[in-house]
């Protein structure tokens, strides 16, 4: 007898995870009332432009992989916000799954409505299988777990086993695969973990970055979020599209659905001659941020870097009020803003640094100690017990603690500048 594997129906799926509906975008003080309500509106949009997306291309369903709402106690506006846009899902003929992660575990609190008949979440208790189906042949089966609680330590991708069928096998979690350093390691699991448990496809939330971390037997990816919520998420933020051929064969799309964009760009004083071609610039990155975004509003950290003349002069500057705010006028009046959210300094005076350390005087002395802290094997410990020692301890103790790792090499970098300016004056 000869086995006839059928070729199956051709289908299609949107995957998407970390919609953190409601996000607060804390961070950013004193910003104009238009951004502001920008802001507090794009995560909910982005979502609607995942269903949008979702119905343009009428595929056969949504996966949400964890992460829905942003706070364990969801507000009920993006519960409402929530529903409503799966609503719009189902009425189009779209079948939605949901798993809750670490931000909205089971256990939160959460108003009793009553969702829309085609949404499907995950309960907390075992891994859930489930059909999906055209008329009445299986078009793919999705398996699935949400968090019971915030900090699952556990893990939860080795409960995942397929089932026999002919069909396509589609895990929903929301994990970490690998133990990424930049997350917290809830859900912790490895690559072979998912590979074992014999998936043909990885529907993963947790990561914010998107990453395609295999694209094959089985695919596995982090869509990142939605919409980025501050400066680290910087670049395009989205979904993934998913179709299916009738052979089994992927195709995979990134689509960009964030409302704004966050951007930061490093700009090099080293040569450039004066404040006038420095704005000159700065204005140059403005539009070219404005065009990348491609028609969505954006916000831009802009840093200035580099070792030049220029640094003497923007010694006397408020990078705030002087380059910051020129360059924010106009926008508010487009909804393709850039809003420039502040302009770093971080330039250094046009001296070589490393000859003056070499020089057997207070100067040198100076910079050799900077020197030998930034080498030291624990600089953080060395300059929290410095800091300690000083009577400003009390005041800015609790903000030390919220300081990583790398802003203590940026504070030391800043601190050696001004220290440098300072001793050398205007002199050289
Ligand atoms: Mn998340």
């Amino acid at each position: 007898m000869q086995i006839v594997m059928t070729a199956s129906q051709p289908f299609s799926f949107i995957h998407c995870a970390d919609l953190h509906l409601d996000s607060p975008f804390e961070g950013l003080h004193a910003l104009e009332p238009q951004i502001a309500a920008t802001l507090r509106d794009a995560t909910f949009k982005a979502f609607d432009q995942v269903i949008d997306l979702a119905i343009d291309t009428q595929v056969d369903f949504v996966i949400i992989a964890g992460d829905v709402y942003d706070g364990a106690d969801r507000s009920l506006r993006a519960q409402l916000r929530f529903r409503e846009a799966l609503r719009r899902a189902v009425a189009a003929g779209i079948e939605c799954f949901v798993a809750h992660g670490n931000h909205d575990p089971l256990s939160g609190w959460e108003a009793s409505l009553k969702m829309p008949e085609g949404v499907h979440r995950f309960g907390g208790q075992q891994v859930e299988h489930l059909i999906v189906k055209r008329g009445s042949e299986p078009l793919a089966e999705i398996y699935g777990i949400s968090y019971p609680v915030r900090e699952v330590r556990y893990n939860l991708a080795s409960q995942f086993q397929r089932q026999p069928g002919q069909s396509f096998h589609i895990g929903v979690l929301h994990c970490n695969v690998g133990g990424d350093p930049t997350h917290d390691n809830y859900a912790p699991c490895t690559l072979t973990d998912l590979i074992d448990s014999g998936m043909d496809y990885w529907a993963l939330g947790h990561i914010h970055n998107p990453k395609v971390i295999r694209d094959r037997e089985p695919c596995v990816i982090y869509p990142g979020n939605t919409q980025g919520r501050n400066v680290r998420e910087a670049g395009p933020r989205g979904c993934y599209l998913v179709r299916v051929d009738e052979n089994r064969r992927l195709q995979t799309k990134f689509v960009a659905t964030d409302v704004v964009r966050w951007s930061t760009q490093e700009v090099n004083i080293a040569d450039l001659r004066d404040i006038d071609e420095l704005l000159e610039v700065l204005a140059e990155i403005v539009e070219e941020t404005r065009k990348t975004a491609d028609g969505r509003a954006a916000i831009l950290r802009l840093a200035l870097i580099g070792r030049g003349e220029l640094h003497r002069q923007l010694r006397h500057l408020d990078p705030d009020r002087d380059l910051a705010l020129p360059l924010r006028e106009g926008e508010l009046n487009r909804d393709d803003f850039v809003w420039v959210e502040s302009v770093q300094n971080r330039t250094r005076p046009p001296v070589d640094i490393a000859r003056k350390r070499q020089v057997q005087d207070f100067i040198g002395d100076f910079l050799r100690a900077a020197e030998a802290l930034r080498q030291d094997q624990q600089p953080t410990a060395r300059l929290h017990k410095l800091f300690a020692a000083r009577s400003e301890h009390t005041l800015i103790a609790r903000h030390l603690k919220q300081l990583a790792q790398n802003d203590w090499s940026v504070l030391l970098d800043d601190a050696e500048t001004l220290g440098l300016d300072l001793l050398l004056g205007d002199q050289e």
